[in-house]
């Protein structure tokens, strides 16, 4: 068996622990991928000490020239997409034609933050005083901590990492338990495209040590951190007291609303691909499937019709619709919902178990499941799931759907599909989310645009687009004073 290593101060060395976990393909359990560090503080600490030394050059090369590495990272990963995608597969278990969609969006990150490295705008503005300049402009921070997980195992990682060293940082980066192959993927690729190895410091392992040690290290500035709302509150804890810098991307229970004059069509195969897609595992998944009454019955029994002919299987068979969940815990997670929907009287349509007959038995599968008749409030319709468990929710108007869309305590995306504009804006305007789709499902952002959530899903900032180089950076401003003599802001423009 092949065992891996972290990467720290420039070397791929083994963990001071000398301990080590199992990666197994959740496809196939018997096909182990490797070994992999399970890191303890004294790796960390080292980590740390290394990325501080990186950040004091990294903060000097010009920020274009930090642009042009992530441009060779996006080449590196173009070139090899279709491997990536494939050991991504292997190692986590979504269909090879989202793994590869998964490599793109950290393509389009690359170039996004290589073109970034040329801008990085401050403002200029005019002084109230003659013969004086001011300016803001953007300043790197120190050593970031990036805590992603295993649902997409390159995407989340490029999301923070592209903007954090384009901003001049140094990073720490410790991938999911379920996905450090491609966590050193990544890393190897940004060694070859040129990154000076102490700003990228890979340290593998368990949440509740390696992550708890990034996070409490006095030497980590900033904290980015994808994952639970229950491990974001003991994250946010903690930064909160040491006074760092943090970004939360957290839980979500997305609903997608159909309404009488939608496009049937097209709202189903939206929620297909919304609820089923990556097993359901996404923080934008559509969980509840909210239905005006005029068309509830009939694009029920067509959802049903289809959701059951879906072919679930081993990713990397290019015919697989749906992977496996991504390991025991998760598949358990699910089966205790479904008994808690069962329990609270909703019905079980479809799925509601592992596949039978031995069929897939090697694997962590469980079939795409729907509930009908769920009651608004029920837990079935307030907790996130990550998994391919779909609530199906009826209701008689629009501001009936929008009420129970906004009566859960997440608020990452929402879907409406209806003909009417009018309606449509005033989704855009009363939905209580960072995102909403209009005719289109509840995944599927893209790079260049801000994405989170409100309320029990962030803490207010954004990944991907422009706002999340704030995030990385510090505005400072700078006022230049070429006057010759004391100028008094405030009081010598305003005489008495
Ligand atoms: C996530 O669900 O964790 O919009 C991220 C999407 C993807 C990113 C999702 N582009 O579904």
């Amino acid at each position: 068996m092949k065992t891996f290593k972290n990467f720290i101060a420039g070397k791929w060395v083994a963990p001071a622990t000398g301990q080590y976990f199992e990666n197994r393909n959740p496809a196939d359990t018997t096909d182990v991928i490797g070994r992999f560090p399970l890191s303890g503080p004294e790796d960390v600490d080292r980590a740390v000490a290394s990325a501080q030394d990186g950040f004091e050059r990294w903060k000097r090369t010009p920020a274009p020239a930090r642009g042009d590495v992530l441009r060779r990272v996006g080449d590196l990963l173009t070139e090899r997409k279709e491997e990536i995608a494939d050991l991504m597969t292997r190692e986590m278990g979504k269909p090879l034609a989202e793994t590869r969609g998964d490599v793109q969006e950290g393509i389009d990150t690359a170039y996004y933050a290589a073109v970034e490295g040329r801008r990085l705008f401050g403002h200029t503005v005019p002084s109230e005083l003659r013969a004086k300049w001011a300016m803001s402009y953007r300043r790197p921070i120190g050593v970031a901590g990036l805590i992603t997980p295993f649902n997409f195992p390159l995407a989340i990682p490029t999301w923070k990492a592209f903007p954090a060293l384009v901003c001049g940082n140094a990073v720490i980066f410790k991938p999911a338990e379920d996905v450090p192959h491609t966590g050193t993927a990544f890393v190897e690729i940004l060694l070859e495209a040129g990154l000076p190895p102490d700003v990228i410091q890979l340290v593998h392992g368990a949440g509740e040590v390696a992550g708890k040690a990034i996070v409490e290290h006095p030497g980590v500035a900033l904290i980015s951190f994808t994952g639970s709302t229950e491990t974001g509150r003991i994250v946010g804890e903690t930064c909160g007291r040491m006074h760092k810098r943090l970004s939360l991307e957290m839980g979500g229970k997305n609903a997608q609303i159909v309404l009488d004059d939608a496009n049937l069509d097209l709202a189903l195969e939206g929620v297909l691909w919304g609820a089923f897609g990556t097993t359901g595992q996404r923080c934008t998944a559509t969980s509840r499937l909210i239905l005006q009454s005029g068309i509830h019955d009939e694009l029920l029994s067509r959802l049903l019709d289809r959701t059951r002919e879906l072919k679930l299987g081993d990713g990397r068979k290019e015919a697989t619709e749906v992977g496996p969940l991504i390991n025991e815990a998760a598949r358990e997670k699910v089966e205790r919902y479904v008994e808690i929907g069962v329990a609270e009287g909703a019905d079980l349509l479809c799925g509601g178990r592992r596949p039978e007959n031995g069929k897939l038995a090697d694997g962590y599968y469980y079939e795409p499941t729907i509930f009908a008749r769920v009651e608004a409030g029920s837990r079935l319709e307030q907790e996130e799931i990550f998994g391919p468990v779909l609530s199906v929710i009826r209701v008689e108007t629009p501001d009936e759907a929008f009420r129970i869309n906004n009566d859960v305590k997440y608020g990452l995306s929402s879907s409406l599909y209806t003909r009417d504009v009018e309606v449509a804006f005033r989704a855009l305007s009363d939905l209580d989310n960072g995102i909403t789709y209009i005719n289109a499902p509840t995944i599927g952002a893209e790079a260049h645009l801000p994405f989170g959530g409100v309320k029990a899903t962030g803490n207010g900032h954004r990944e991907g687009g422009w706002e999340v180089y704030e995030f990385f950076s510090e505005t400072k401003v700078g006022y230049v004073d070429f006057s010759g003599r004391l100028q008094r802001a405030q009081i010598d423009n305003y005489p008495t």
